[in-house]
């Protein structure tokens, strides 16, 4: 398949002056996510979901995955490296530090009473594509082929990765979630607290320690959800410092949370991230994770042209809390990274990926 550029650099000219709808101005709601297989499915599949901001899971990608995920592996060759693992109820760093062995030998045997326990930033995502060279390689390779363009952190249609190679690249991962389950049943801390990410993000699980059962639980909200959702944490946590409690990512939403946002008209969708799935993100929308037994996973962002709308006015919210004094950085520099999309397919006429001989351009 070859793109027309030409039709590519228009959407971009057109999306910068932000006029055309790309997601249909009424959306038709989905409450089921739609759950496609891998190598079984059209773009089209894909895009009629993708387009409307709902999230989409796509399974058996581990039929195409490569590299070595076994905690066996990380141990073998890391072990002696220093982390620091964060308690999941408490959301503390345990101190003193711990072995990269002494960790992923938790990962694969808590034992039953022991705390869930999580690894965040390692290897920190900025040297995860120099420290786990084939890793890394493997990760791009198993993104559905169908949804390379968009998702990788080269496709030529994720708007995020045409900045140039010595500038300030927005760090767009990959980033590795590394954790046991919860303790007993019924989680009420989650392995991964309430937020909120202004780009898309897709998230595969290449290791987990019964790939016959469900590894974790996913709660996704409608992005245009969040106004009632933050609301909502306000009025049961009238005492919570002012800050943004989405943002702030100290809550999860616990079963009978859940049903008192059910009744004021908000639901999320759930998925169960089996081995193999990758759970794709839609920018904006609101998220939680519950690791239900050990697992890895590994995620990337992207910036789709489907969702910059939401992107743009989510960083415009951004910009505004900034001005007042407790908004986050702008790491992804939006305006500088379109400048830079529309630059590079105004000047290029094909792409391929350099680790690939089988890349969907050159098909
Ligand atoms: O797997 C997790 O614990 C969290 C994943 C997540 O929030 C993400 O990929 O955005």
């Amino acid at each position: 398949m070859i793109y027309d550029f030409e039709e590519f650099a228009d959407l971009i000219a057109t999306l910068r002056s932000c006029s055309i709808p790309i997601r249909p101005k009424e959306p038709k709601t989905c409450s089921v996510v739609p759950l496609l297989r891998d190598g079984h499915f059209t773009s089209a599949d894909f895009l009629e979901h993708w387009a409307l901001g709902v999230p989409v899971v796509v399974s058996e990608v581990d039929k195409r995955l490569q590299g070595r995920w076994h905690p066996d592996d990380f141990a073998r060759e890391y072990g002696a490296q220093k982390v620091s693992p964060v308690d999941c109820v408490s959301n503390k760093v345990i101190k003193p530090a711990w072995t990269v062995s002494d960790f992923f030998g938790y990962l694969k045997d808590p034992g039953k009473s022991k705390v869930a326990m999580k690894l965040k930033d390692w290897p920190p995502s900025k040297s995860f594509s120099d420290t786990f060279k084939d890793l890394y390689r493997g990760f791009l390779r198993s993104i559905p082929v169908l949804c390379q363009d968009m998702a990788r952190v080269d496709g030529v249609l994720n708007l995020a990765a045409h900045f140039p190679k010595n500038g300030n690249v927005p760090d767009l991962g990959p980033k590795m979630y590394i954790a046991t389950g919860p303790k007993g049943h019924g989680d009420r801390y989650g392995t991964t607290k309430l937020h909120l990410d202004v780009t898309d993000a897709i998230n595969l699980l290449p290791w987990c320690a019964d790939p016959t059962r469900p590894a974790a639980v996913w709660h996704i909200f409608p992005a245009d959800s969040a106004g009632v959702l933050r609301q909502y944490l306000r009025d049961i946590h009238p005492d919570a410092p002012s800050c943004d409690p989405i943002h702030s990512q100290g809550i999860y939403i616990s079963d009978d949370m859940m049903s008192q946002l059910a009744s004021r008209g908000v639901r999320p969708w759930t998925i169960f991230q089996r081995y193999g799935d990758a759970v794709f993100i839609p920018a904006g929308c609101a998220h939680q994770v519950s690791n239900l037994q050990s697992a890895i996973k590994v995620a990337c962002d992207f910036v789709s042209v489907q969702n910059l709308e939401r992107t743009l006015s989510l960083l415009q919210d951004q910009r505004a809390h900034r001005i007042h004094g407790n908004g986050p950085e702008d790491v992804l520099q939006l305006h500088i990274l379109l400048w830079y999309a529309w630059l590079s397919v105004t000047t290029c006429s094909k792409q391929t990926y350099q680790d690939e001989s089988d890349s969907v351009l050159a098909q």
